[in-house]
């Protein structure tokens, strides 16, 4: 019981942001390792437009802004840095449930373009839950300054989502980064994440449970999904039961028939 009251704290959360904006068109979430500017990309898009408030039941503190661009206004939350989204710190646990549970409609992963491979560990990580996926390409000074030399055209191509270079402490890519992000969420386009592929007997069993999965039109990606059931992390498996037990009940409330399930 402890983990459903603590999943729909996520929604009560959620209730209270939305609240807060008097509606925004879009959410988004920053997420990044540790010290790649993630906080400096936050006070650049939002200025003084902030607040802290605490995740439902844990000491983590989330600062979450607004800021308008090109006639829209957009929510933003400063996810704690975290390197992975697999292992069990709270931090993780928070970054996770947020980009999983809290539905962003884009997460933008701010990453060290100094030590870029290790950076892009999270990257896949979120790639394989959501398409709506911008990869902030920071630090670039500090890059420039070690002669390390990226071939942004092709890190694109290659990951399948938008590769935006900035430096956040000179305020340098700011505005691409939120042309990037509202082309991304009302532009139309889907962008196609390079996903990990498993061996053949997991990919078989992924097929099947995912298509299970399927019909809870899930913001996440149903294959993540299947992945984790198959994990049998038990508390993780109780929030995401719970989660479609929420999905299912919101796509109710807009279903006009009122269609039982
Ligand atoms: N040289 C350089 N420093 C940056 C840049 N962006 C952020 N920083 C600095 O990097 C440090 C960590 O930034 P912070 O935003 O706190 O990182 P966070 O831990 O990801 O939130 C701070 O000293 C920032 O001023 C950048 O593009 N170039
Ligand atoms: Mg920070």
């Amino acid at each position: 019981m402890g983990m459903t009251r603590q999943a729909s704290g996520i929604y009560a959360f959620l209730d209270e942001l939305r609240t807060a904006a008097q509606d925004y068109h879009a959410l988004v979430a920053l997420a990044g390792n540790p010290n790649t500017g993630k906080s400096t990309v936050f006070n650049g898009l939002t200025g003084l437009n902030q607040h802290t408030g605490n995740w439902p039941g844990k000491t983590v503190v989330l600062a979450k802004g607004f800021y308008r661009h090109q006639g829209k206004r957009l929510a933003l939350v400063d996810l704690p840095g975290t390197y992975s989204l697999l292992a069990q710190s709270v931090e993780e646990q928070v970054a996770r449930d947020f980009i999983c549970f809290g539905e962003p409609d884009a997460v933008v992963v701010v990453t060290d373009a100094t030590c870029l491979e290790r950076n892009l560990n999270l990257a896949l990580q979120i790639m394989e839950i959501t398409s709506q996926v911008i990869i902030c390409l920071n630090l670039l000074d500090e890059a420039k300054r070690k002669q390390i030399e990226i071939d942004r055209e092709k890190l694109q191509s290659l990951l399948g989502i938008p590769v935006i270079p900035t430096v956040a402490r000179n305020h340098d890519g700011l505005d691409e980064l939120k042309t990037a992000i509202n082309r991304l969420v009302f532009g139309g386009e889907t962008p196609h994440p390079r996903r990990v592929r498993y061996d053949p007997d997991l990919e078989t069993a992924l097929t099947e449970l995912s298509a299970e999965l399927e019909p809870f039109q899930t913001r996440v990606n149903p294959r993540w999904l299947a992945l984790r059931l198959l994990d049998s992390d038990y508390p993780l498996v109780k929030k995401i039961i719970s989660y479609l037990n929420h999905h299912r009940r919101h796509t109710l409330k807009s279903t006009p028939q009122g269609v039982k399930l």
